[in-house]
């Protein structure tokens, strides 16, 4: 098993030699491990790259990469595609290369990932985690997990702006980069590459560790354009999470107002600008079309929205869902569940006015938004079930 540790590196020089000397003592608490370490560095102007380079003449488990641009995401990227690509890596790991991160911990992250987890996070945040930075950064780690937590809806996931961690090879090769900011000039990489892994379906195992603060060389963190990035990534999640559910509200309010005219015309021949006010008639026959005859008229109109429902959401609210059933079968479970909202809405009518004293009005209006919730989740749980198989990728 071949377990390659990435070191992103700018401007190391004082601490490069120690980081890549206390990794590969690790090595005697790995059994069965060969622990290489690759340094890949953006063109350091400071000589970091020449004092790689020449350790990894004499040391065949030393690696040295060039990858030329800026950008801690260019070095996470590239070095782990060097390390599987050239270097054969069977296990991924990245650290800093400022010996903030404690190499002691490699052994405990390489067990979990050898019972079956495919990414093992190092969290600051989770009982036994420490972060010894000061204080405006500890906010801004915390700060972030919670953001996170809470835009991505990842309620399991204590840390997310680390780069301490360790993940196989398939779980790399199934991320598709090509949606990873990996360029960005900001640290923006290290919940991305999160978001993409767990997106992957990734299995993932977090692990306490301490961060210590530098001793020697200078930080490169720009906090400030970090935390707009951290902030934008989270909002477009939480906004391409909420599509769903805005088509689905879309079409259940479009489908009320054409259910309603349709209601309109059969019952009475006459359509109101708004469903209940007479007094916006906006369009007349000159005779019902099924003269006052109002349960016939109800029928047609419920499953004409039925049927209006089915469609948009076969093709449009639920289009990247499984459609694993015959369209026919989708089209009966979808009649079936359907009943639920009127079932609901009268109960909770009842409910409101006999047991709550409440008004009627309030009554309809809970059992509306129950009805919603409970058909927006039967819809995805058993109609439009999960992605299509060949979308998953883990
Ligand atoms: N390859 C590469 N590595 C970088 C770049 N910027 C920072 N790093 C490395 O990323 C790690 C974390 O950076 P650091 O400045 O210590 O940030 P901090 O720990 O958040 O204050 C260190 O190993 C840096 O050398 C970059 O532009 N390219
Ligand atoms: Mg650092």
């Amino acid at each position: 098993m071949k377990l390659v540790v990435n070191i992103p590196t700018y401007n190391e020089k004082e601490n490069i030699e120690e980081v890549i000397k206390k990794v590969l003592a690790q090595s005697k608490n790995l059994k069965n491990v060969d622990l290489h370490v690759l340094v890949s560095d953006s063109h350091s102007p400071d000589g970091t790259g020449s004092i790689v380079k020449k350790i990894s003449q004499t040391n065949p488990r030393v690696h040295y990469l060039d990858v030329v641009q800026m950008g801690l995401g260019v070095g996470v990227y590239k070095g782990h595609r060097f390390a599987v690509d050239r270097l054969k890596a069977d296990v991924l790991a990245q650290m800093d290369g400022d010996l903030s991160h404690d190499p002691s911990t490699l052994p405990q992250m390489y067990e979990y990932i050898k019972k079956g987890n495919s990414l093992v996070n190092g969290s600051r945040l989770m009982k036994g985690g420490k972060n010894m930075l000061g204080w405006h950064r500890r906010l801004f780690t915390r700060g972030s997990a919670i953001y996170c937590k809470v835009s991505w809806g990842t309620f399991n996931l204590t840390e997310y702006t680390n780069s301490y961690r360790m993940f196989t090879k398939k779980l790399f090769e199934s991320i598709d980069f090509s949606k990873v900011p990996w360029k960005s000039k900001t640290y923006i990489i290290q919940p991305a590459f999160l978001h993409a892994a767990i997106v992957a379906g990734a299995k993932i195992k977090e692990v306490p560790i301490t961060f210590q603060d530098r001793k020697k060389g200078y930080s490169k963190a720009k906090i400030v354009s970090y935390t707009f990035e951290v902030l934008k990534f989270g909002l477009k999640i939480r906004i391409l999470k909420s599509k769903v559910i805005i088509k689905f509200l879309i079409v259940g309010a479009t489908s009320y107002y054409l259910s309603a005219a349709l209601l309109g015309i059969l019952n009475r021949g006459e359509v109101y600008a708004v469903p209940f006010l007479s007094k916006f008639v906006i369009f007349s026959l000159s005779k019902p079309l099924f003269s006052n005859n109002l349960f016939l008229s109800s029928v047609i109109a419920i499953e004409f929205a039925i049927i209006y429902n089915f469609i948009f959401h076969d093709n449009w609210t639920f289009k990247s869902r499984s459609h694993h059933d015959p369209k026919i079968v989708r089209l009966l479970k979808f009649n079936f569940s359907s009943i639920s909202s009127p079932l609901i809405q009268l109960v909770s009518i009842h409910f409101a006015v006999q047991v709550l004293k409440l008004h009627e009005q309030a009554g309809l209006a809970a059992g509306v938004l129950f009805g919603l919730f409970v058909n927006y989740f039967v819809n995805i749980l058993w109609i439009w079930k999960d992605k299509p198989a060949h979308q998953k990728t883990a």
